[in-house]
């Protein structure tokens, strides 16, 4: 008997006695933890395998369904290892599977289906729905996650550092909306930039799958995409960040400091619109320009919004370039200012790619070539990945989107070629790269976000293939999606809750403090970040690639922020686009609602606990129902009726309680439903 048969038969024995494919798995195996297309490349990663062979079992019968022969030893310095790819690409048919390596284990559980990305994908798209201000999530949309509505933002202060004559230091100003940037509570106008334009881009290029694709949002029943509806969240924040009296663009909405992990309901504060800064206001006018194009399309369900949007973008760009230096220096502000602030800068000096991008924004929607020769987008003949400090390629894949429009004015075949060599340079790194992924094709790319980076690559992928066709360039897409659901060094699928090892301790002030042990699911985790700017304790290594630790102490590489969440979303919602059969969503399952059934009710902690007298409780009801809310002591005797066997209709509810007539002590609040559901909570009364 060969070495391999002889292990396969050792294996097979093991596996029918059911000793062998246990929840365990063994991280040596870095592979997709969601899956892979039938007809598309299908590749694992290998640490130190002993021997040559692997072997394809299908998870349901037990069965080896297809062998191979492990490919040639590479180094990848990133990781310090020396890896093997199992290859199974010319295995086709749909299931659910697991790899089989003698003397390394078994892989974590993967499918082989059509639309295998689409839960993951509409999760990341659902993710911003999780980072809304001024919202009441309830458990219809938010499911285990809902939580009160956080951050009104209706009563914002202008800053010191942003006064003028007609809203001096001090005055009042309503900006409530928006997306919390990351962990944090603060809406930063550069990062929303990217984000916003990253996440209208899905649409814009997609429109026939996005039509129809819900993500079971507040909105899902109107007749705009929920892509869209959710963008809006966004941009009608944006536009409140604009001064109407001249044009410029608040930097930055926010505390003057980090809060730490509280709920946002019960953090409370001043907040602060900070300096106008050109930067911010040209990432603005950028997307309100992109924003004008897209709701135009929709006058009949937003009457105005278009033209709102087309209005905003023009009066940011003359701002702009009558206040061309307006940098945002938070050490030199604080000189000057107070309150200081001390939350993320999103600063930088030369905003020359900020200029051309909004110009590039501004042309498309405007016709006008004048925008163009003023900031000679083409000069300049390198090409930048996007990041939110520089956004000129953003502005580069717009041009290309609309080549057959604007082809009198830009020569197309030149920004094709410019867009293509670019995504050559990347591609290349993925064909000779011992993980077979863009990632390290710049030292840098391992940085601070780097997972952002890896997304931002398969987006440059997704755009050389749509000028191409040519599916080598989808291939390297797949193949940075692959990076970032579990084939890295880290053996993390880094989107939490999609795929077997995924990151649950991130530094995001709601997960931590929800009381859900979950954190909330499709976010993305920053990634491996050799700078280990946190100085926490554990890392497992200091080299580029390993350096991840999944504690919320690790803000620099186990935060999530919109700027990565939108990349990935788009990156996987293109492929799926691309891969699907009839170019649609297969279904438009609702996530939460499949996965997590949520509770007929939700009660949440009172708050404030311990209280003296008043305290408020917060629940929520997702159906119609019967309820009771009642008060006991410690020793079981009812003390208060709040609400008595009522009938009330699917909604959020907040009741308040006032204790002063009791002693101190513990109580217990308990709700409960006419079907005898029913839940309850320690509170304490001190006084
Ligand atoms: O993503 C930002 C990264 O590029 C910077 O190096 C880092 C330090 O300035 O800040 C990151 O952005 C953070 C922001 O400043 C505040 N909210 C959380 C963001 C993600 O960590």
């Amino acid at each position: 008997m060969k070495r391999a048969e002889f292990l396969l038969t050792f294996y097979f024995l093991l596996m029918i006695s059911g000793i062998l494919y246990s929840e365990t798995s063994s991280d040596q195996i870095r592979l997709n933890q969601i899956g892979f297309y039938p007809q598309e490349t299908k590749n694992a990663v290998i640490v130190n395998s002993p021997t040559d062979d692997f072997f394809l079992v299908n998870k349901n019968t037990n069965r080896v369904v297809y062998t191979g022969v492990l490919k040639q030893s590479k180094y990848w310095s990133y990781s310090g290892e020396t890896v093997r790819i199992a290859d199974f690409s010319d295995f086709n048919d749909r299931g659910e599977y697991f790899l089989l390596i003698p003397g390394v284990g078994t892989s974590h559980p993967f499918k082989i289906e059509d639309y295998v990305h689409q839960e993951v994908a509409t999760a990341c798209l659902k993710g911003f729905y999780y980072q809304r201000a001024s919202l009441f999530l309830t458990p219809i949309y938010a499911g285990n996650w809902w939580r009160p509505k956080g951050h009104p933002d209706d009563e914002v202060k202008v800053h010191p550092s942003a006064a003028t004559v007609e809203r001096p230091a001090g005055t009042i100003i309503s900006a409530s909306r928006g997306w919390y940037d990351a962990g944090d509570f603060n809406k930063y106008i550069v990062n929303s930039g990217i984000s916003t334009y990253t996440v209208l881009s899905m649409y814009e290029h997609f429109p026939e799958y996005f039509a129809v694709l819900k993500t079971n949002i507040p909105e899902s029943e109107n007749q705009l995409p929920d892509v869209l509806d959710e963008a809006l969240w966004n941009i009608r924040w944006m536009l409140t960040m604009q001064d109407p009296y001249d044009g410029g663009v608040y930097h930055k909405l926010t505390n003057p400091d980090f809060v730490g992990f509280i709920m946002p309901h019960l953090a409370s504060g001043d907040r602060y619109v900070v300096q106008k800064s050109t930067q911010a206001t040209l990432d603005f006018a950028a997307v309100m320009a992109q924003a004008n194009r897209i709701f135009s399309e929709f006058e009949d369900q937003l009457p105005d919004l278009a033209d709102s949007c087309l209005i905003a973008a023009l009066n940011a760009w003359n701002w702009a370039r009558q206040n061309p230096d307006s940098v945002y220096d938070q050490d030199r502000l604080n000189q000057y200012f107070s309150p200081k602030i001390h939350t993320g800068e999103y600063g930088g000096r030369g905003f020359t790619d900020e200029y051309q991008w909004a110009a590039m924004e501004l042309f498309i929607t405007t016709g006008e070539d004048s925008f163009l020769a003023i900031t000679n987008p083409f000069a300049d003949s390198d090409t930048h990945l996007p990041w939110w400090q520089n956004v000129r390629t953003l502005g580069f894949y717009s041009l290309l989107h609309y080549r057959k429009d604007i082809a009198d004015v830009v020569d197309t075949t030149d920004l094709k070629r410019r867009i293509i060599n670019f995504a050559n340079w990347f591609k290349e790194e993925k064909d000779r790269s011992a993980y077979a992924v863009m990632m390290g094709r710049r030292s840098w790319d391992f940085v601070w976000g780097s997972n952002s980076n890896a997304a931002n690559q398969g987006i440059l992928m997704i755009q050389a293939f749509r000028v191409t066709q040519d599916s080598s360039y989808l291939e390297a897409a797949i193949a940075n999606l692959d990076y970032l659901l579990g084939r890295n060094a880290t053996t993390y699928s880094f989107v939490t809750g999609y795929g077997s090892k995924t990151p649950m301790h991130i530094h995001h002030a709601i997960s931590v403090a929800d009381n859900v042990w979950h954190p909330i699911p499709g976010l993305l985790a920053g990634g491996p970040n050799p700078g280990q700017q946190d100085g926490c304790p554990g890392y497992p290594s200091s080299l580029p690639a390993l350096s991840y630790l999944d504690d919320v102490c690790s803000y620099a590489s186990n935060e999530i922020a919109i700027n990565w969440n939108a990349p990935i979303a788009y990156l996987a919602f293109a492929i799926e686009s691309i891969l699907s059969p009839d170019g649609k969503p297969k279904t438009t399952t609702q996530v939460e609602r499949k996965k997590f059934q949520p509770r007929s009710f939700f009660l949440k902690q009172n708050f404030p606990n311990p209280f003296n007298s008043m305290t408020k409780i917060a629940f929520s009801l997702s159906q119609t129902q019967r309820i009771s809310l009642k008060i006991y002591n410690v020793k079981g005797e009812l003390v208060r009726t709040l609400i008595d066997n009522e009938l009330r209709p699917a909604n959020d509810y907040l009741v308040e309680f006032d204790a002063q007539t009791l002693p101190s002590g513990i109580y217990f609040c308990q709700l409960k439903t006419a079907q005898g559901e029913k839940k309850k909570y320690k509170m304490l009364l001190i006084k």
